[in-house]
């Protein structure tokens, strides 16, 4: 985390960010947060619609609105990968945002080879970077 992203979760926080601070501390917040797919791996071949499981471990799940340290929701950008720390993510066909803190959805996708990137991002829709992202290649049948 450099100094602008940690000034950027600053902003509106209301208490220190115990947790923040640690992992700034010790340079260790790849190990301590991450998403993840939880019901789909890489290689699957799924059909439509495909439910998706969006996990997050060392972050919580907060609707979108106001930007609060360690919190954030689940986006997913399809055909893509991660977007870089700070960019504020579309809210298109292929960026799917869930901001009212959902952790489950479901896909209509047409048959076909795709990439599906979770992507966390804060409660003003700025991505956490590739550090909060994960990406797999699935086959819609
Ligand atoms: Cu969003």
């Amino acid at each position: 985390m450099n100094r602008t992203q940690f000034s950027k979760l600053s902003i509106g926080v209301f208490a220190l960010s115990l947790l923040a601070l640690t992992a700034c501390g010790r340079g260790g917040e790849e190990a301590e947060t991450a998403v993840f797919f939880k019901n789909l791996k890489n290689g699957d071949t799924v059909t439509s619609p495909v439910k998706v499981e969006m996990g997050v471990r060392g972050m919580e799940v907060k609707p979108a609105g106001e930007i609060v340290a360690g919190t954030g929701h689940h986006h997913i950008l399809i055909n893509m990968g991660a977007m870089s720390s700070g960019t504020v993510i579309p809210n298109d066909e292929t960026h799917r945002h869930f901001g009212k803190g959902q952790t489950e959805t479901e896909l209509e996708l047409e048959p076909g080879d795709y990439k599906l990137t979770l992507q966390f991002a804060n409660g003003a829709h700025e991505s956490y970077g590739e550090a909060l992202s994960a990406s797999i290649n699935i086959t819609v049948q």
